[in-house]
């Protein structure tokens, strides 16, 4: 649950960092008691927030921590189904493990949540995703889309448009785009989109979208079998990123684009995924369970399969699959 009162207190002392504000003054202005202003303090502190208290004076903020704290995200924010509800938890298993049981108990669309580190953060097939504590953005949105399930692989690509177009804005680098889910800069990984749908053939439920990027600038970011295929927006971008400002630029974006698959203009979704694809155009090879197919990568179906031309002439559309860049022996 969201405290409103700490909230307002932060608010307060952000519209008066120029001086300290008495305790005394903060909660005639809040209404509220001493205690409770002392209280929120505290908690504001452990938050990351630096407030210095001064004897008599009072209390100011001298620093806000870069971390997606729903107060920060909020700030600014002009969506108006995504983040309607922000969780931000310092360690948890998978925020789509979280997300999912919020979604079974009735969490409204757009449901946020999104933490420091996952122990148990994961990708596609059962794969880990590394996410350790405030290197990323770790994150997962509640949907409930009107969509049937056929249609969640577009799901996943506008996921990934709103990611590199969020990723453009926040750290001024443009990822590419590689079927289905990823994104890279320079042919390593700076994020990827999991989408878990829950429902019937008929309909969905709800699905859990989840978008992982790597944002910051350790020595020891990633583990060794990571560090030739991984890379971080503060390396690519050579500055420190905020991932306040990623996140808020994720969820406009990532609204934009799932409102036009709502009103059923995917097509422009394709068209912006095309644009910015690292896969069209290169000879690929697409990894099934129980086949590997190499052609060349001509374009997006309508239902944002993969079109293959063939080596020995034709084409075939993959809807799910994997696809290597380097397995197909040749760019
Ligand atoms: P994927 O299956 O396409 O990629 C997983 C593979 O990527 C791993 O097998 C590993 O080789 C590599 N990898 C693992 N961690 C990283 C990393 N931090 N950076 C680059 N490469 C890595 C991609 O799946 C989808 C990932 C979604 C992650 C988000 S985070 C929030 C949400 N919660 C959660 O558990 N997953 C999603």
């Amino acid at each position: 649950m969201a405290d409103v009162l700490k909230e307002r207190l932060l608010d307060l002392l952000r519209s008066e960092t120029a001086r300290p504000v008495s305790g005394e003054e903060l909660a005639r202005r809040l209404t509220v008691s001493r205690t409770a202003v002392w209280k929120r303090i505290c908690a504001l502190r452990a938050d990351g927030y630096a407030i210095e208290s001064h004897r008599r004076l009072g209390y100011r903020l001298t620093a806000v921590p870069d971390r997606p704290l729903p107060a920060e995200i909020r700030r600014g924010l002009n969506t108006r189904i995504l983040g309607r509800e922000i969780h931000h938890f310092e360690s948890v298993t998978s925020t789509q493990d979280v997300a999912r049981r919020l979604a079974a108990q009735g969490a409204v669309e757009g449901t946020v949540v999104v933490a420091e580190s996952q122990t148990a953060g994961r990708g596609r097939r059962g794969r880990d995703w590394h996410s350790p504590p405030g290197a990323g953005l770790w994150l997962s949105v509640v949907l409930r889309p009107d969509l049937l399930p056929a249609q969640v692989p577009l799901l996943t690509l506008a996921a990934g448009v709103a990611a590199a177009r969020a990723i453009t804005e926040a750290a001024g680098v443009s990822p590419g785009l590689k079927w289905p889910n990823d994104l890279l800069v320079d042919d390593r990984k700076v994020g990827g989109i999991l989408a878990e749908m829950s429902g019937q053939q008929d309909g969905i439920d709800h699905v859990i979208l989840g978008v992982g990027i790597n944002v910051g600038a350790g020595p020891d970011l990633f583990p060794p079998e990571l560090r030739d295929r991984a890379v971080s927006l503060a390396r690519c971008a050579a500055r420190e990123v905020s991932r306040i400002d990623l996140c808020r630029w994720l969820l406009v974006a990532l609204e934009e684009v799932y409102l036009r698959l709502a009103a059923g203009e995917s097509a422009a979704v394709l068209e912006e995924w095309r644009r910015a694809s690292i896969t069209l155009g290169r000879r690929v090879a697409v990894i099934l369970p129980a086949e590997t197919v190499v052609g060349q990568a001509l374009d997006l179906s309508p239902d944002g399969g993969l079109v293959l031309a063939l080596p020995g002439g034709g084409t075939r559309t993959f809807l799910a699959g994997e696809v290597s860049l380097t397995m197909a022996g040749g760019s």
